[in-house]
């Protein structure tokens, strides 16, 4: 049968078609009324969050914490793992700006090489939010807020304690130093906090000091060079309690009790370095806390609706002794 412009088939097809067209055109619309990032018409906000990777305790609790709380407040969360890679984050972000999110969130590996891909965020009008990783950039426009800890008290918090400590202490005290990860923002600032706050005994020195990256792999191989190559060290500083968890096996293998022949102080309070407190093994723990996912939410809500925010939120953190890691490890939560 030949088909006219009134035979009924072709009536249909069109029919069909303009109902299609429609219903895309509908969808379209919602797109862009809530920003373009709520897909399929409800208005869910969509948040975008690149996480540095699953390096440590820290960071598990942390990804733990967004997710729970991402679902709690019902908000669409598009994770993504950079495995300890900024290349990995940039191409992530540039992949949250395509999908057209509603707010971008990322925990910068390393403080520099931001600029670039904040503008781009920026131009496509997608607020960002720095969680717990400080970034660099002069232009402090291109993000909306910093959401975590003050990594230079840490830092101090630590020295201050050794100095403590040592205080009539006759000779030199030599410590090795485990730093985090080469260029981020922790391992930068707990660096300086520490140094700055062993100044004030000139008997306490840094006789070694390397990235161990915040693993505990990491921790232990330069704990086995940092032994072979120094006769006295007394004391550790770990930047994280994952590397000081490796560095407990190393110092073992060497023959050495840690605890006792080395003093040592870590940072995070994650369960399992409490644990090694707990037990003798570690000596000070600066606290670091990961759950930082209620308040994110908070925020990611309040500036995508264009809500004013603080321009720095930090998290309240305190120190634990051996006494102090016994009495609060039963109601740890991370
Ligand atoms: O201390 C460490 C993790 O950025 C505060 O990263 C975080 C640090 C944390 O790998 O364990």
């Amino acid at each position: 049968m030949k088909r006219t412009r009134n035979s009924l088939p072709f009536r249909k097809a069109a029919a069909v078609l303009t109902a299609a067209l429609l219903a895309t055109g509908m969808a379209a619309c919602g797109n862009s009324d809530t920003g373009g990032g709520s897909a399929g018409g409800d208005d869910k906000l969509v948040l975008g969050f690149s996480q540095v990777g699953a390096e440590s305790g820290w960071r598990t609790a942390n990804t733990t914490s967004i997710k729970e709380s991402a679902a709690e407040a019902g908000v669409e969360l598009k994770f993504d793992d950079a495995q300890q890679k900024q290349e990995n984050q940039i191409k992530a972000i540039r992949n949250f700006i395509q999908q057209k999110v509603d707010v971008i969130a990322f925990s910068p590996v390393v403080e520099s090489g931001w600029d670039t891909v904040l503008k781009e965020a920026k131009d496509a009008k997608i607020p960002v939010i720095l969680t717990d990783r400080a970034v660099d950039s002069a232009d402090k426009s291109l993000y909306k807020t910093f959401l975590g800890s003050d990594f230079k008290k840490e830092g101090r918090l630590a020295g201050e304690w050794l100095v403590e400590q040592k205080k009539s202490a006759s000779g030199p005290v030599n410590i090795v130093e485990l730093q985090g990860t080469t260029g981020s923002a922790p391992a930068n600032d707990r660096k300086e906090g520490f140094a700055a706050a062993i100044a004030a005994n000139p008997n306490l020195k840094i006789v070694a000091s390397q990235s161990g990256d915040f693993t505990r792999a990491g921790g232990k191989q330069v704990m086995e060079q940092f032994l072979k190559a120094n006769p006295k060290i007394d004391v550790l500083f770990a930047h994280n309690d994952d590397m000081g968890l490796g560095a407990l096996e190393a110092i073992t293998a060497a023959g050495k009790v840690p605890g006792k022949d080395i003093t040592i102080i870590t940072i995070d309070a994650v369960k399992d370095g409490m644990q090694a407190l707990a037990d003798g093994k570690f000596n000070f723990i600066a606290e670091c806390s990961p759950l930082l996912g209620p308040q994110l939410m908070e925020l990611a809500k309040k500036v995508h609706k264009g809500e004013e925010v603080p321009a720095r939120i930090e998290t309240e953190e305190t120190t634990f002794t051996q006494e102090q890691a016994k009495e609060a490890l039963p109601n740890r939560k991370y």
